[in-house]
């Protein structure tokens, strides 16, 4: 009976989220629509598809509203929406269609080139969308006058809250409204169930929660990020069923993106960071909670995955080797202390064993020196612990 009624849950569950049937082969592979500085001339888009391949006209990038302030009753409906083919545009012979802005200001004539066009990787497809306006210090698409050629894009992507949906639909899927009875769950019917969804992400802020007397945050992705689970859970988060729910503690999302292949909605097929610094050389968060999964805090994105697949969390812990190399200690042997240092300061924790493997210190803070002054002369074992690797060290006191 038990088990009858978990698949009837699971069964439940998996028809509430497939109210827009899901396809496969087209990814979002990276989303960056609120970046540090001027949303016009810092943003990126990245789709994943098939080398080569044409991409559809009916392949659109469309961004679902999430804000439920109290004065409007729009969210669950589409607001911006790209086109990303137009019926001969092919994904690079990479796999990959960028997609970023260069702004003119119609005063001046001063051209702000977007920083990613330089380095992103030969083959890839890149669509340039030339922005002119008269503000281009603005971060805002109401300063962009005309933007060639014109898929919908205008420099500044909408942010959160917000969905944002690889989607192919037969008709322009502008305006539709995924969620009329305003549930936060996308419904049974309406034009988006012709749909076919390939990715799907939010981001969600938290200035129009129920206790400030708006409606609430509204997710529509297979994942979302939210910002403070705990304390919003019933005060008007609503994420739709099924969806993989991350937390990132007191901070927005700047960086989406999938880790390697992924094609799945686990927090191990996504990476999700808050950033600092300045593109494309974005740094990620070096505090932890702002980015997801925990391996990616302080990485800093280098120019050679524009284009590219992105890192993996399991390819970003060190080796055991790379921990001996970063390493070096002396004296050895010593009458008194050890100092040690890391060229890229990647310790987190350090023991002393004796040679029966009794722990006899065991520290994470001050990492730089130990003291074996009260130690009886010996041989002793160093363990050094540091981004998942650990090597051990024999250490002689005299
Ligand atoms: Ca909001
Ligand atoms: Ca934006
Ligand atoms: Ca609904
Ligand atoms: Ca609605």
């Amino acid at each position: 009976m038990k088990n009858l009624l978990l698949t009837c849950m699971m069964l439940t569950m998996s028809i509430a989220f497939a109210q827009i049937p899901s396809g496969s082969g087209v990814y979002l592979n990276k989303l960056i629509v609120s970046p540090n500085g001027d949303d016009l001339t810092n943003e990126y888009i990245e789709i994943r598809g098939t080398p080569d391949a044409v991409i559809p006209s009916d392949l659109y990038l469309i961004n679902v509203e999430g804000d439920g302030e109290a004065s409007r009753d729009d969210y669950g409906e589409v607001g911006e929406v790209i086109q990303l083919g137009d019926g001969t545009r092919t994904f690079g012979s990479n796999g990959f269609l960028a997609i970023v802005a260069n702004y003119t200001d119609e005063n001046t004539n001063v051209v702000t080139t977007n920083p990613y066009t330089s380095v992103i990787a030969a083959g890839t497809t890149i669509v340039t969308i030339e922005l002119i306006g008269n503000d281009v210090t603005g971060s805002s698409s109401s300063n962009v006058s005309s933007f060639t050629p014109d898929i919908g894009y205008d420099g500044n992507f909408e942010d959160w809250s917000a969905t944002y949906m690889l989607v192919q639909a037969p008709s322009d899927p502008s305006g539709v409204d995924i969620d009329a009875d305003n549930d936060g769950v996308i419904d049974a019917t309406g034009d988006h169930t012709m749909w076919t969804r390939y990715d799907s992400v939010s981001f969600l802020d938290e200035d129009d929660l129920l206790d400030s007397g708006d409606n609430g945050e509204f997710g529509y992705g297979q994942i979302i990020v939210v910002r403070d689970l705990a304390e919003n859970s019933s005060n008007g988060i609503f994420t739709d069923t099924g969806a993989t729910v991350i937390e990132n503690t007191g901070s927005n999302v700047h960086f989406w993106g999938r880790q390697g292949t992924s094609t799945g909605f686990t927090t191990s097929d996504w990476i999700a960071a808050s950033f600092d610094g300045t593109g494309p050389n974005w740094e990620f968060s070096g505090n932890t909670a702002r980015v997801s999964p925990a391996e990616f805090a302080s990485y800093i994105i280098p120019s050679e995955i524009y284009g590219a697949l992105n890192p993996t969390a399991a390819t970003l812990s060190i080796t055991e080797q790379e921990l001996t190399d970063d390493i070096s200690f002396f004296p050895n042997p010593t009458t008194n202390v050890i100092n040690i240092s890391s060229k890229n300061d990647i310790i987190s924790s350090i023991e002393v064993v004796n040679v029966t493997g009794q722990i006899l210190i065991q520290k994470e803070n001050d990492l730089d020196v130990i003291d074996l002054t009260s130690f009886s002369t010996g041989l002793y074992y160093m363990n050094i612990y540091g981004d998942g690797a650990k090597i051990t060290k024999a250490i002689v006191k005299n």
